[in-house]
């Protein structure tokens, strides 16, 4: 396990302070706090590398489903020099849970190492069970673009890899259900040439199988989304409620007077989470979206401001529970995956009608 350092000139960082109305002395904005009615688990995080038996050292941005009698995780497990604290590569960790909260990591990685996967590495994994399946959105790096990639498991050891995009997409997650008798996922492509400042979307696709997709259109687009400066992207599976589908998606926020945060470098993004309902029927359309975000990284949260990349929360897993409350799972500081809980009505409260 790499150790945290402390890169932060916290005086420095006062200096250069946001431009926000009302910050800490960090400089981060106050009013930029996660909704109360989302609560973190108090004993994150729920895995980081420290429980992994292969090499390990940034542990984060998991997917997270029901299967088969237990909880499931899929988990990116980066590894850096240790001496220069480089990430040298990447691959898929599995777990598995009685509770959702207490986790066991198997011995071996899913996927093979960054090197020797055909694709190049597979990373930032959402799990989906649908129709007795346990279905893996992943992005796949490759030295021609970023793609997009759904494989389908019954055990967890066999993978048959059904789509991979063509560059560039990712941030892949698939409906729980068939709506209309077709399968649904959001996406996010990156419109390098006509959306300058990452000003990336959500997108919205149906297949009948898994391999062929269509049926394309624009979902949300980052205008509808004005806590953020930056890109969007879809960031857990829906679930169904009774208002419709209920999914967290990210959004990011710049500020170039930041100082660079955490040791991955010269990091200026925030990343945070807000709600969004799309209608039961017909998911192409949103009905409801939170005001603000109603999940952000914490600055008093060791996880979430101190990390590779600090101030990240990037959720990949929420799980409804047969007594209403959710699990969310999320990645903190692109080091550990972390926990948090609500009620369901409390998040479907916070979708304001659109
Ligand atoms: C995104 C992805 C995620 C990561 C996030 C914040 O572009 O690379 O894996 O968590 O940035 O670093």
């Amino acid at each position: 396990m790499i150790m945290i350092i402390d890169i932060h000139n916290h005086s420095d960082w006062h200096r250069h302070n946001l431009n926000s109305v009302d910050t800490d002395e960090y400089g981060i904005d106050k009013a930029w706090q996660t909704n109360p009615v989302i609560k973190r688990y108090p004993g994150n995080p729920i895995l980081s590398a420290d429980d992994v038996p292969y090499r390990s050292d940034l542990v984060f941005n998991a997917g997270v489903t029901r299967y088969q009698g237990r909880y499931v995780m899929v988990f990116r497990n980066d590894y850096a020099d240790s001496a220069s604290k480089a990430v040298q590569g990447c691959n898929l960790g599995l777990a598995f849970s009685d509770d959702g909260i207490d986790w066991k990591v198997e011995k071996q990685p899913l996927f093979l190492d960054s090197g020797s996967y055909p694709l190049g590495m597979a990373y930032d994994p959402r799990l989906t069970v649908l129709d007795g399946r346990c279905y893996m959105c992943f992005a796949t790096g490759m030295n021609h673009g970023v793609s997009g990639g759904i494989a389908a498991t019954d055990d967890f050891k066999n993978w048959e890899i059904l789509n991979i995009s063509a560059p560039d997409n990712r941030n892949w997650v698939l409906f729980p259900e068939r709506v209309n008798g077709k399968m649904i996922r959001l996406e996010r492509p990156f419109a390098m040439y006509q959306r300058p400042g990452d000003r990336f979307d959500i997108w919205i696709s149906a297949s009948p199988d898994g391999r062929y997709w269509g049926d394309t259109e624009l979902l949300l687009k980052t205008e509808s989304v004005p806590w953020v400066n930056e890109k969007i992207g879809p960031a857990t599976p829906p679930i169904r409620t009774p208002k419709g589908w209920l999914a967290l998606f990210h959004g990011v926020d710049v500020d170039a007077s930041r100082q660079g945060w955490g040791w991955s470098g010269n990091w200026r993004k925030r990343y945070s989470a807000g709600l969004m309902l799309l209608d039961q029927d017909n998911p192409y359309k949103v009905i409801g979206l939170s005001r603000g975000p109603v999940l952000v990284p914490e600055e008093d949260y060791r996880y979430e401001a101190e990390g590779y990349r600090d101030y990240v929360i990037f959720p990949g897993g929420m799980i409804l529970e047969k007594d209403n409350s959710v699990k969310i799972y999320y990645g903190a500081a692109d080091i550990v995956e972390a926990l948090a809980t609500a009620d369901l009505n409390d998040l479907l409260t916070l979708c304001e009608p659109v």
